[in-house]
């Protein structure tokens, strides 16, 4: 259980303070077992000042063998264990400053299903140590500002293991007896123990290297399972751009001689970034065309990437506790972020940001859970690893970033090096250095690290016709809950246009700073009033409440020079028929739409962001922009507003597939060769809803997955298809699933994208489905991506049945929920999302998701993880 076992009280910002004891450095010897590793720790310590405290370790689900201080072995009368924590009291320890500890413990790798600390993947041996997992591996004093440099000695039978990895260079080895080898170890970069690593297989290695700026040889290592290798050259490039763009970016140079990555197939979240030993997901790691998807390349450049630049915002400089994870979290997405922008279309990556943040963490900024970036209370920390910590906390970055500008930016990082290299800081640290930098007070923006909730601008404005004074009045609230009695005004980024009415007059763009209640901006020169795009680039993780007609949204559309206001105000326009449609499903939708989705078909941009403009906002989406949502309205909106639009654009959607189509074929880049696939699959999907292009849908299937020359397969089309005859239950759909099955059955990866598909089919068979998966041989709910992409795609991806009236799809979730308690808490923990959400929804349906999180309260050994979220639920 990834809980502790006594535990049970919440920790707080407010409590911290520094350690009594630092750790200089860790001696570890760890001889793998499948069920009874051994641990050796030699510890050097230090105490801090004159205290005479005792000293406490933590530690868990750990047999305790022997206990020694400088060399003298402690007898059971010396000290004190619980479940949790080794107390040596001061009595026991030595008087002078500096002492060693040596501890022997025992550990079960085998059993380990939670997958934190030591355990088993497969048939290899892997960690995870990150939040609290260290103390699953030895007693220590696991947090992170207590920073040691390691050295690691990984003991283990040569024939099943002849690679041992673990961070820093390789600095020994050899052969034992009994068919035994070791491998030794060294870091030199002080670090807290949630960066440490262990890996222990066999594998196939793909090796390469890159040379730094300043001319330093840098091994590179990808180390895959067995018949896997040729599936890790994205990775390996993807490795390669990040060091490339860090250094250019940032003067960011890799520190170690080597650079290893290991794909495991157990691991319950993307990636863990143990100083130089990545662990991936293999998720993240394994692409080819055949068997990945266009999203699938983009996502594992961005996490290599992403755990790459942790190497300087977060193992150089890291958290000095768990509640400034956003430090760390929210910086390096906002370079993920910047750097994806930068190796694809930089308006596509931003709507796609976007997209995520108001379809998720919106609603979790709204829900039971809701924190600051800078959570102040947590009792499970595995539960802050949030859409909040991560993407907000990236927004405020890059609000950062807006206000400054780059080349401050810059200076503020360099600065935040020169000062905190090596060092455990806060968020204010960083604060203060960007502020130091650029010269910008920004007492006031520290404000969105301590305040939660999405903020609300409200946008009035007015023109004077005989002055021609145009005059913008903008004011803020953050909603007022329990924990937040009294929110501030924030200090926010406003990038806004005004397209004049005038043609031959260029668009004003400005921006500007809100920081009181309300505030109000004049602008002249304009004659007739213009047309304001809101919020450029979406320069903050607010929500706008500004009634705009349909004619000021069409121009936006047209004319602003901003592409994300242009798809924004697009968004807005579906979005409001959305709205309608779910109040009144007769609402006539006007003929005006379907001319301006014509003219996105036929338009002659990147085919890209024309795909993300003509797909409608997803359930989720939507629904954080409603109240009281009554599901089943809401998503039978959905299918009637994409109706209306095949129905009456199906001539121009059949043109852009069939143009898409042929383009694919002879004039593939990568990127055209996305984007064809990414609006091809759009209008696929508009037209999969009429019977007479259904058999488009049968066409494509069989040609991406079926097809003579194998180079014409492609996993983005054959799933595409697949989604469109799942989502209509299409008369091949059984055959396909079949079809895919047979075809895929002995590729992980592709088989949970098949489990995924067959949750979310909509047919008033799917709990059937659901059992017979369950059921599926190769379904486990140990294997976190399988569970995922069963129970977690059943209740994201497949609203009408998730909602039922009747109550089956909730109590079908939390019956795995109950299940998972007892294996993965953290896997539980993060299915639990949509139903503790339930305040979102119309009554009856809040009625039926409470009654599950009651029963799920009930349960016995429930862990910490589901309880935070329990507790905060139903007492909310
Ligand atoms: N830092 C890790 C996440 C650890 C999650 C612990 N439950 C991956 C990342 O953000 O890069
Ligand atoms: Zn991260």
């Amino acid at each position: 259980m990834s809980s502790t076992l006594t535990d049970t009280a919440p920790r707080f910002l407010a409590d911290y303070r520094p350690a009594d004891f630092t750790i200089n450095t860790v001696d570890l010897t760890i001889n793998l077992d499948d069920t009874c590793s051994q641990v050796i720790s030699e510890l050097t310590i230090k105490r801090q000042g004159d205290n005479q405290q005792a000293l406490q370790l933590n530690g868990e689900q750990l047999t305790l063998v022997s206990l020694a201080l400088d060399n003298h072995a402690l007898s059971n009368d010396q000290y004190q264990l619980n479940d949790t924590i080794l107390t040596i009291p001061a009595s026991s320890l030595p008087d002078n400053e500096n002492f060693t500890l040596s501890i022997t413990t025992e550990i079960n790798p085998q059993e380990n299903t939670a997958l934190e600390g030591l355990f088993k993947s497969g048939d290899a041996f892997c960690t995870q140590c990150e939040a609290e997992g260290f103390r699953r591996i030895s007693y220590y004093l696991d947090r992170p500002d207590v920073m040691a440099t390691f050295t690691t000695k990984v003991i283990a039978d040569k024939s099943l293991y002849p690679y041992l990895l673990s961070n820093g260079n390789k600095v020994d080895s050899g052969d034992l007896t009994d068919n035994k080898h070791f491998v030794t170890w060294h870091d030199p970069y002080p670090k807290p123990c949630y960066l440490f690593a262990l890996v222990a297989g066999d594998f196939d290695l793909l090796e390469n290297s890159f040379t730094t700026a300043s001319g330093r040889e840098v091994a590179l290592e990808i180390f895959v399972d067995k018949g896997n290798l040729a599936k890790a050259k994205h990775a390996m490039v993807s490795l390669q751009k990040s060091m490339k763009w860090d250094e250019e970016t940032f003067g960011l140079e890799y520190d170690l001689d080597i650079y290893m990555i290991v794909a495991v197939d157990f691991f319950n979240m993307g990636a863990m970034e143990n100083k130089g030993l990545n662990v991936f997901n293999s998720k993240y790691v394994l692409a080819d065309s055949q068997c990945a998807t266009d999203s699938d390349y983009f996502n594992i450049e961005a996490v290599i990437a992403h755990e790459y630049f942790h190497n300087w915002t977060g193992n150089r400089v890291t958290c000095r506790d768990w509640f400034q994870l956003s430090l760390k979290e929210g910086l390096t997405v906002f370079r993920d972020q910047q750097f994806s922008a930068q190796m694809h279309s930089s308006a596509v990556t931003r709507i796609q940001n976007v997209r995520l943040l108001r379809s998720q963490q919106f609603a979790e900024d709204a829900g039971p859970m809701a924190h600051p970036i800078r959570p102040e209370k947590v009792l499970e920390m595995n539960n802050f690893y949030t859409l909040t910590v991560y993407e907000k906390g990236s927004e405020v970055i890059r609000m950062l970033h807006t206000l400054i500008g780059v080349e401050k930016f810059r200076k503020g990082m360099d600065l935040y090096f020169a000062r905190f290299d090596g060092m455990a800081v806060t968020c204010d640290d960083f604060i203060n250095a960007m502020s130091d930098a650029s010269g910008k007070d920004l007492s006031q923006f520290k404000l969105w690290y301590s305040q939660s909730g999405t903020p609300v601008i409200k946008v009035q404005e007015s023109f004077e016709q005989q002055t021609n004074i145009y005059t913008l009045t903008l004011s803020q609230h953050s909603p007022v809950t329990k924990k937040q009695q009294d929110p501030q005004a924030l200090h926010i980024p406003i990038k806004i246009e005004l397209i004049s009415g005038n043609n031959d007059k260029a668009n004003q763009s400005e921006l500007l700073e809100l920081n009181q209640a309300e505030q109000s901006w004049q602008f002249s020169g304009f004659i007739g009033k213009p047309t304001l795009a809101m919020l450029c680039d979406f320069s903050a993780p607010v929500k706008l409440v500004f009634e705009q007609n349909d004619v000021d949204l069409l121009t936006i559309m047209k004319k602003a020079n901003n592409s994300f206001c242009r798809w924004d105000a697009g968004q807005k326009l579906l979005m409001s028929y959305v709205q309608q449609l779910a109040f009144d499903t007769e609402h006539p939708l006007p003929k005006e739409l379907l001319m301006a989705i014509n003219e996105m078909l036929t338009s002659a941009g990147d085919r890209a962001f024309i795909a993300e403009q003509l797909s409608l906002p997803s359930f989720d989406e939507a629904a954080s922009l409603m109240v009281d949502v009554e599901p089943i309205a809401l998503s039978n909106a959905l299918s009637k507003l994409s109706s209306f639009i095949a129905q009456g654009c199906q001539q121009e959607l059949l043109a852009s597939y069939e143009a898409c189509q042929q383009e694919r074929s002879t004039n593939d880049t990568p990127h055209s060769g996305v984007a064809n696939r990414a609006l091809k699959n759009v209008c696929l999907a508009y037209l999969s809803i009429l019977p007479k292009y259904q058999a488009l849908v049968t066409e494509q299937y069989q040609h991406a997955t079926d097809n003579e020359d194998i180079e014409q397969e492609n996993m983005t089309d054959s799933l595409a298809a697949l989604t469109c005859s799942a989502k209509h239950n299409l008369a091949d759909l059984n055959q396909q699933l079949q079809h895919f099955e047979k075809k895929w059955h002995q590729t992980t990866l592709v088989m949970d994208k098949w489990f995924a598909l067959n949750a979310g089919v909509v047919s008033d068979d799917i709990f059937s489905r659901l059992d017979t998966l369950l059921a599926h041989q190769q379904f486990s709910l140990n294997n976190p991506n399988r569970a995922r992409s069963l129970i977690g795609a059943f209740a994201m991806n497949n609203p009408k049945y998730f909602h039922c009236q009747t109550g089956r799809g909730y109590q079908f979730l939390s019956k795995q929920i109950a299940k998972l308690n007892e294996i993965n808490p953290q896997v539980a923990s993060r299915l639990i999302t949509p139903l503790i959400q339930y305040k979102s929804f119309a009554p009856a349906h809040q009625k039926l998701m409470k009654a599950e999180l009651v029963n799920l309260q009930a349960l016995a050994n429930l862990s910490n993880d589901l309880k935070e979220k329990l507790d905060a639920a139903l007492s909310d």
